[in-house]
């Protein structure tokens, strides 16, 4: 069936810092990219999101952006971009940028200007206000625990920073802006990019008087004004990073009426097994309430909107150790996952490493840590934790725990670099690397080529309503149906068996994660961890 381009995208996102070397620097670059294009062609990928590389002084590795129509040098050069576009579109693969314009760097030069004082022309470019009461102008904080204004001794004024006090962010109300910004991405839309994943979208219009600061008064004008004059005369995909919206309010930023973005992330199951959703701060990992929001999702867009299906991403550690078994079940575990999110309606995202089921490193030493998020919560981590807790918590749910470079094979040095890699590699590299994934039968990569192919070719699965008909703890089964045709996705959300009565009469397994999987009897044996797509 015949639809939007972005329904059929199956989306694999690089950090280009850490997917493939090819200079011996330490530094991923673009000429790493384009030796891999053809391993992620292979895979059964149409899209690919790759994380900044624009000029950075690289406060937060990309996302505090210098220039916005330069490539980082330690990446390569404008016209490396252009051949990888180029090598991409060869091979039927669409490029996604990362649109991060809630902040540029500090050190870009319209900040530059802006900061030498309260008359540059530029001035209006950033958020400045006066100190209220002799104190901040209001009680935001940054997403990084620090105050979200940073003093300028020089104007007697303070800057708006929602992220870091190298990350000043834009005034969206001053129209010079928005301008900048709309050039800007017709610069990449017209040089061939197919579309972006917006950073922090939801955060660039503001309203001061509110305790957060995210939905402001005119982001759907912002937003609509970017689609007019930017992505819709390109047909370009653009996914919006917004945290913390209910399915109706993704709708006023994804509905096809709203004529804004086509998708939004929901992040709201990653949530789950952090106390009040905070990093750092494990819980009890709840699988029921986990697909429960999943389908709460599922539900909300039905036939409005679309899904952004993700569990990894350059901000979160690896699915498997999160909501899987990493020691004993991690083949199973990783498959299981897949097939509970790839089984639902939405566009899928892949992680790079996510398709091989790649796992956390062990950070052993807190310098191992890179990210300003990990850095910056150091002091109170250490004074309320200790080291050994501390590295604990950062090896379980940092940042940095999805930053560390591809594994492509088990060699010393991984097969990302000749040089010394800028961070730590995996220290499961050996056991868990591309080429044994791909070698060996039954493996979590082969796993994901099978199921990417299902969901490009299976109208059911790509079109099909969702049902959930059961998810007590017990196991999971959910149906999708299309054209009076049904699936089942069944599956065991555990590290123990179970034996059920089956819940359904006659099926034919599409794809299973246990090369035994077996339907044909009265009760239905599931193992740990066990998944099965059935068409009925
Ligand atoms: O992420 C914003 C964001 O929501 C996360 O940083 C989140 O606040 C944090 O991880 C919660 O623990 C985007 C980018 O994905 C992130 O890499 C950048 O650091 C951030 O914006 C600023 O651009
Ligand atoms: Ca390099």
């Amino acid at each position: 069936m015949e639809c939007d381009w972005y329904k059929d995208a199956v989306v694999y996102q690089i950090y280009p810092k850490s997917f493939c070397d090819s200079n011996g620097d330490g530094i991923g670059d673009i000429n790493g990219i384009i030796s891999k294009l053809d391993y992620i062609k292979d895979l059964g990928i149409n899209t690919v999101w790759i994380s900044p590389c624009y000029k950075s002084p690289n406060a937060d590795f990309g996302y505090d952006i210098s220039d916005y129509r330069d490539i980082a040098p330690e990446y390569g050069t404008l016209d490396d971009f252009k051949r990888m576009l180029d090598e991409m579109h060869k091979r039927g693969i669409r490029l996604l940028m990362d649109l991060v314009v809630n902040h540029t760097s500090d050190e870009h030069e319209w900040f530059i200007e802006s900061k030498k004082g309260r008359d540059n022309p530029y001035r209006d470019y950033y958020i400045w206000k006066d100190p209220v009461n002799g104190a901040y102008p209001n009680s935001w904080s940054s997403g990084f625990n620090e105050s979200a204004w940073e003093w300028d001794e020089s104007s007697g004024q303070y800057y708006l920073h929602l992220f870091t006090k190298k990350q000043p962010d834009l005034n969206w109300e001053n129209p010079k802006v928005r301008q900048e910004i709309e050039d800007m991405v017709n610069y990449w839309l017209d040089m061939g990019v197919d579309g972006f994943r917006c950073d922090v979208i939801n955060l660039i219009s503001k309203d001061f008087s509110a305790k957060i600061p995210d939905n402001g008064p005119h982001l759907h004008e912002y937003l609509h004004s970017l689609y007019l004059n930017c992505f819709e005369p390109h047909n370009a995909m653009t996914v919006g990073e917004v945290w913390g919206l209910t399915p109706d309010e993704s709708l006023e930023l994804t509905s096809p009426l709203a004529g804004e973005l086509s998708l939004a992330f929901q992040f709201e199951h990653l949530s789950v097994g952090r106390q009040d959703g905070k990093r750092f701060f494990p819980c009890e990992f709840d699988p029921v309430k986990f697909t429960d929001i999943l389908a709460k999702w599922q539900y909300g867009l039905n036939g409005r909107g679309w899904n952004a299906l993700c569990m990894e991403n350059h901000d979160q550690p690896r699915c498997v150790n999160r909501f899987g078994s990493p020691e004993k079940y991690r083949r199973e575990s990783a498959t299981m996952l897949a097939t509970l999110l790839y089984g639902m309606q939405g566009t899928v995202f892949l992680y790079e490493g996510q398709e091989c089921g790649f796992i956390n490193p062990v950070f052993n030493s807190y310098d191992e840590c890179l990210d300003v998020e990990t850095t910056d919560a150091y002091p109170y981590m250490m004074k309320t934790f200790g080291e050994k807790e501390m590295l604990r918590r950062y090896s379980f749910d940092s940042r940095d725990c999805g930053r560390i470079p591809m594994s492509w094979n088990g060699t010393e040095n991984a097969g990302f670099t000749e040089g010394k890699s800028w961070i730590k590699l995996n220290d499961f590299r050996k056991e868990v690397n591309v080429e044994t994934e791909i070698n060996a039968d039954n493996s979590v990569y082969r796993y994901y080529r099978n199921l990417i192919k299902l969901k490009k070719e299976n109208d059911i699965l790509k079109f099909g309503e969702f049902c959930l008909l059961n998810n007590d703890g017990r196991f999971v089964l959910y149906e999708r149906t299309f054209e009076g045709k049904k699936l089942l996705v069944i599956l065991r959300f555990s590290d123990t068996p179970i034996e059920i009565k089956k819940p359904f009469e006659f099926g034919k397994i599409l794809l299973s994660n246990y090369s035994d999987a077996d339907i044909e009897k009265e009760t239905l044996r599931l193992r740990p961890y066990e998944a099965m797509i059935i068409e009925i």
